[in-house]
């Protein structure tokens, strides 16, 4: 039988339900909120129906298992907190219509968080052994809630971790998220490397004062301080970094953040991510020795380091991915590096990985606007299938 694309573009959209924003086709479904579970619940009944194994670990990761060994397809179902409809699904849905439309030993399996509301792509991190459990439920989300609390919502659904040894590889659909594959007017991107990334929170502690009449000398400004840090790391980085690296202040909180209080802490995530190991141990360093300079006889904190080092694809499924490329893209594929995080990354600690992206359309990711044309689903599908086939 050869994949069914209604069927697989009618799950693709049934999963965009759970969690819809209202807003393009965006979707708020991060890990372990309600619309993260249902649609949990929901992809286990897809793969019952798929004759396969249902199996929720302990953290949540849903795998529906083939009988006996089996090659590992998938991807993650949560979201960012403003998330769109295709990342991490497509994988998913994908690996369950190659699964579901022959009788080929595939496995599927959906990771959890791996969208990192508590760490960096925290639910393969576990399973592969890379962030261990007890350290992972010490992890909290901005609103302070912790990893260990958070899921306990799917302790029903809960089961043993799932044996890695039945799998000979794992191979992750995914969409770009970038504007390569969009701007070249190719279809398939064949994924070579994956970047590394490190991520941290710091904190200055200043002195909140009233912001009338404290002279701008006696002040103790969390917020200059990070507005000083942040203008110094973009500096001093200038001759360590290249244009593939990048570097993020996503998420600051102000404390009390108020219009007429100077403000007394500013907690901030500090994210960056290359493919060269050397250059983000080179990177943190400036950002270590910035911070202390830049805190003076201010408080300052840095919270748990938490990161990933680059990986490269497995050339046996990476050849694989390529022949269906030819076959499916002739002239309309590429290979190119990731420098989105993903699963993959996590699991080629135990087995090898490898990778095929469609097409972003804008390069536009981790906004509700995200989105990708059905025939670049499809095709992608397609190549996805063929190198099954050639597995
Ligand atoms: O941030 C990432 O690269 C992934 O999409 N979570
Ligand atoms: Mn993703
Ligand atoms: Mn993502």
């Amino acid at each position: 039988m050869a994949v069914n694309a209604e069927r697989f573009l009618a799950d693709l959209h049934k999963l965009r339900s759970f969690g819809a924003s209202g807003v393009g086709k965006g979707v708020v479904r991060p890990a372990y909120s309600e619309a993260d579970i249902a649609a949990r619940r929901w992809l286990a009944g897809r793969m019952e129906e798929a004759g396969l194994q249902v199996r929720f670990d302990p953290v949540g990761n849903l795998f529906g298992l083939a009988e006996g060994p089996s090659l590992l397809m998938g991807s993650h179902s949560d979201s960012q907190p403003e998330g769109g409809w295709l990342d991490g699904a497509l994988g998913v849905i994908a690996a369950l219509e190659v699964a579901r439309s022959s009788d080929r030993p595939v496995s599927v399996v959906s990771f959890q968080d791996e969208e990192g509301r508590f760490g960096v792509t925290t639910g393969s991190a576990i399973w592969s052994g890379h962030l261990p459990l007890d350290q992972a439920d010490g992890l909290a989300d901005h609103a302070g809630i912790r990893f260990g609390a958070a899921r306990t919502a799917m302790a029903d659904l809960a089961g043993d971790f799932v044996d890695p040894g039945q799998f000979s590889g794992f191979v992750e659909m995914h969409i770009e998220q970038g504007p390569t594959l969009d701007t070249e007017d190719d279809q398939i991107g064949v994924v070579t490397d994956i970047v590394g990334i490190r991520d941290m929170k710091i904190t200055f502690d200043g002195q909140q004062n009233h912001a009338g009449t404290t002279p701008m000398h006696l002040r103790r400004d969390a917020f200059q301080a990070l507005s000083r840090f942040n203008s110094l790391i973009n500096e001093r980085f200038r001759n360590v970094v290249t244009p593939r690296t990048v570097w993020t202040i996503g998420h600051v909180s102000l404390h009390p953040n108020a219009s007429s209080i100077v403000p007394g802490r500013a907690q901030f995530s500090m994210q960056w991510r290359d493919g060269d190991a050397g250059r983000l141990a080179r990177m943190e360093e400036i950002i270590r020795q910035t911070a202390e300079e830049v805190a003076g006889d201010m408080g300052l904190e840095f919270g748990p380091l938490l990161g990933l080092e680059p990986v490269a694809m497995d050339d046996r499924l990476k050849a694989a991915l390529e022949h269906g490329a030819e076959a499916m893209a002739p002239g309309r594929w590429r290979h190119m590096p990731s420098g989105a995080l993903h699963d993959a990354t996590n699991v080629s600690r135990l087995m090898p990985v490898a990778m095929l992206f469609v097409p972003s359309i804008g390069g536009i990711s981790h906004d509700f606007a995200e989105d990708t044309d059905e025939a670049d689903l499809v095709a992608g599908l397609k190549v996805l299938d063929k190198a099954t086939q050639r597995l």
